[in-house]
């Protein structure tokens, strides 16, 4: 039994707990009525193919091939932290963020093994002139914030702790070599002391979740120093060919995060033929669905980059309509790592180049170079690997487009006006394949031998070439199939 001054208690906890109920319900009402509507499918949208942009983007269409190099301070620490391993797998460039390290902590253990010997840019272009590509692009400054331009705005850099500007030694390297430069920048900061790290719960930092270390930040202080170092990146080294953003999330992006419109701005100022990719965002209308690697999507409004950037792996079917790079490491880090051997065998990295080709994409393969700059032998295999395959088979990849037809079983297929290259991975044991396009042959030969000519038959299954002789090529061997006219990519 309750006494009164229970009873009177309950009924009042019980009027109250009515009317917040009561609230309650209206609370949840009104923010439903407020809650945005589900976010549009993405908006469809047509590339707005300008004649600029046509201009802009030929050579890099034409180049198909590109070498990728992440170098910084987290090179010397290779994968290791403590006298151990941090992992055998995953990039190592995270490290700061895998063992949770302050920026301090950090540098005072990497510096000192981050000593590029006097010509290690000169090996990294010659290595990619080797392998056949056309351009390099490199890391100016990843997610550890260590800038490699001798920057005013910064002493966490090259100049400052190496008294080097080891951008101007690797673009006047790859410039020696005639290759195009990319510059790879990071957005995301793990040093600068304004860079608000708890404004998104999907971008990495090593201090998440812990206060800010000097007290409360203004991340449009950072901003402003983000846009003071690429101004000094794409004002004081000459032409720049391309800028490679890295990287956003779907809830910290774009104008948010970066100022990112008045950050192309600037770039396109400087740089009027630059050619950039799509992460300074992370929505639909950028090419992206989601934060996964293959949130990608065959979308992409000029004014939120130039390339959609699938990682890590081939889109099925290409991004038909849009202009497209993979990027992909040789092991499983693009930061060197002591204990990754997962190496990508040397066929593999030259079908998944065709690969890309026959669905008229670019690759950018990475490599990671060591604390002093050298490039891992096995690195060198794998580029050295493809550049032999391209010496006799690069016409069949530069200038191309992709495939007109679905991959067939044997190996994949380029364009190129009215000829076809076919990659043929497995010679069929049926001596001859068949290409399934309405067309008609002028003449199939030996790419390696144009001497070397092979019988064409058409029928409703497509056009069969009859094979003679072996495959010429461990990899993939390149029959030239020329048409009486050009034919349509897929
Ligand atoms: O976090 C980076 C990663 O370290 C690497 O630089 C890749 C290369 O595309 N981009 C980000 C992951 O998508």
């Amino acid at each position: 039994m309750f006494t009164p001054f229970e009873s009177e208690a309950m009924k009042r906890t019980l009027t109250l707990c009515l009317l917040l109920s009561c609230l309650l319900v209206t609370a949840t009402k009104s923010a439903m009525a407020a809650e945005p509507a589900a976010p549009a499918a993405a908006e469809q949208v047509e590339p707005m193919t300008t004649p600029e942009r046509e201009q802009r983007m030929e050579w890099w269409r034409d180049a198909r091939f590109g070498m990728f190099v992440h170098w910084g301070l987290y090179s010397g620490l290779a994968g290791t932290w403590e006298g151990k391993p941090v992992g055998e797998r995953g990039g190592m460039e995270w490290i700061q963020y895998r063992v949770r390290a302050d920026t301090d902590t950090y540098a005072e253990r990497a510096l000192p093994l981050s000593k590029p010997t006097e010509n290690f840019a000169e090996q990294w272009a010659k290595l990619a002139k080797q392998a056949g590509c056309k351009y390099l692009v490199f890391t100016t400054k990843h997610h550890d914030g260590f800038a490699l331009h001798d920057s005013a705005v910064s002493d966490f850099d090259a100049g400052s702790k190496l008294d080097r500007d080891l951008v101007k030694e690797i673009v006047d390297a790859c410039r020696a070599e005639g290759l195009r430069v990319g510059f790879y920048h990071s957005v995301i900061d793990w040093h600068h002391d304004q860079y608000e790290y708890e404004k998104s719960n999907q971008l990495p930092h090593p201090l998440k979740g812990k206060p800010y270390p000097n007290g409360e930040r203004d991340h449009a202080k950072y901003q402003e120093y983000l846009h003071a170092q690429v101004k000094e990146l794409t004002t004081n080294y000459g032409p720049v060919d391309i800028l490679w953003w890295d990287y956003s999330a779907t809830d910290f992006q774009g104008e948010e995060a970066w100022r990112a419109f008045e950050l192309m701005d600037l770039v396109r100022n400087k740089q009027p033929q630059v050619i950039m990719n799509n992460r300074l965002f992370r929505i639909p209308e950028a090419g992206w669905t989601s934060m996964q690697m293959t949130g990608v999507a065959a979308q992409l409004n000029p004014k939120y980059g130039d390339f959609v950037t699938p990682e890590q792996h081939v889109p099925d079917r290409g991004l038909p309509g849009v202009d497209w790079e993979t990027c992909m490491t040789m092991n499983t880090t693009w930061g060197y790592s002591r204990h990754d051997q997962a190496w990508k065998p040397n066929d593999q990295l030259v079908h998944t180049l065709i690969d890309i080709a026959s669905k008229g994409g670019n690759f950018l393969l990475n490599i990671g170079p060591t604390g002093d700059g050298t490039v891992p032998p096995e690195s060198i295999e794998g580029m050295q690997a493809i550049g032999k395959w391209m010496e006799t088979n690069s016409e069949s990849i530069y200038g191309t487009t992709a495939s007109p037809c679905d991959a067939p079983a044997w190996g994949r297929i380029t364009t190129k006006g009215d000829t076809l290259y076919l990659h043929v991975f497995d010679w069929p044991e049926s001596g001859e394949l068949t290409v399934p396009v309405e067309a008609t042959a002028e003449e199939c030969t030996l790419l390696a031998d144009a001497a070397t000519k092979f019988a064409v038959s058409s029928s409703d299954a497509g056009l069969t070439v009859k094979l003679t002789g072996e495959a010429v090529d461990p990899y993939a061997t390149v029959l030239k199939l020329k048409l009486t006219e050009p034919i349509e990519s897929k």
